[in-house]
């Protein structure tokens, strides 16, 4: 092994909906954590590994810093704290254009995270695509490097890719000289019935408005691979109340529908196979602030 090679884990961290998962997509050129116009849309921790010559990144992806109000919430904020002090280096994300338009780079639970945090940090000044005025990025970036002991900071965005490349080369020549951790071929630790949550949850999150999306967690209870003919997947979407049901399934199965062909075809673009997808939509009343459902479904309840 290449005695110069660099491994580590870098987690992603920031408010909810700033472009955390959008990042990551970019970096490893592959969706790999679901992405949507909604805030709140990751609830796990979401690993993904990119393998270079002279480097194994680990980044990890979690959900979007806040003040939780339901369990769930609660759940998701135990999530981020078991990535926050499981890394080398952590990338916080900041939306830029908000930060310009609000002048305040550092809300509450952003800086209550930074307090907890003791490894180096960089910065991901996102969405610079958004912000017209260019030249309001540097006195952002002069208050953040103010306000925090940044490590450095990078205006990128994460949709078009531009400055993410300048962030990753950084990002490599502060990590340890390790061996890389996993095979260097694999992308992820998560199995494929997690991603395949995840996109269906994804269209979830994409079709509905106001609570339904919050309301709803996807869940795989048969996923069967076939030597011949389709992969045979079924999952349940879970939802709080039975009007939240109807809706899902919406009037003669229409919106179901939908979601299970457009979930299908991005399911089978990730798997590269072809795959039998079938849906079902299930009450469970109050998962999201019952202690016993949210353990479950796999979230950690202290
Ligand atoms: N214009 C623009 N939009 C972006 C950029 N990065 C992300 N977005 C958009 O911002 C929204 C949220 O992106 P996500 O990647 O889901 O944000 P997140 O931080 O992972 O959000 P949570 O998982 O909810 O915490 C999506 O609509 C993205 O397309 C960017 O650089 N420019
Ligand atoms: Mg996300």
């Amino acid at each position: 092994m290449n005695e110069e090679f660099r491994s580590g884990y870098v987690g992603l961290f920031g408010l909810p909906n700033v472009g955390k998962s959008t990042l990551l997509n970019q970096i490893l050129g592959t969706k790999i954590s679901i992405v949507t116009k909604k805030p709140q849309t990751t609830r796990r921790r979401v690993l993904g590994i990119l393998n270079g010559p002279d480097h194994q990144v680990i980044f990890v992806d979690t959900p979007g810093l806040l003040d939780p109000r339901y369990l769930l919430q609660k759940a998701m904020m135990s999530e981020v704290q078991s990535v926050l002090n499981d890394v080398d280096l952590s990338l916080v994300v900041i939306d830029a254009e908000r930060a310009a338009s609000t002048g305040s780079p550092l809300p509450a639970p952003l800086r209550k995270a930074l307090e907890q945090i003791s490894t180096p940090v960089v910065v991901a000044l996102n969405k610079i695509d958004l912000v017209r005025d260019k030249g309001e990025l540097l006195p952002l970036i002069d208050t953040l490097q103010k306000d925090w002991s940044f490590e450095e900071i990078f205006p990128v965005s994460a949709l078009t890719g531009d400055g993410t490349q300048e962030l990753v080369r950084a990002i490599i020549d502060k990590l340890p000289y390790h061996p890389p951790f996993y095979p260097t071929d694999q992308l992820s630790d998560q199995n494929e019935r997690f991603f395949v949550a995840e996109i269906i949850r994804e269209k979830v999150f994409s079709y509905f408005h106001q609570e339904i999306p919050y309301s709803t967690e996807v869940v795989i209870v048969d996923y069967q691979e076939r030597e011949q003919g389709k992969d045979f997947i079924s999952a349940e979407i879970l939802v709080e109340r039975d009007s939240q049901r109807r809706i899902i399934i919406g009037e003669k199965g229409k919106a179901i529908r939908q979601i299970g062909q457009h979930a299908r075809q991005e399911i089978e673009l990730f798997l590269h196979r072809p795959v039998f997808l079938e849906l079902h939509v299930k009450v469970r009343e109050g998962w999201r602030n019952n202690p016993t459902s949210l353990r479950a479904l796999g979230y950690r309840i202290h």
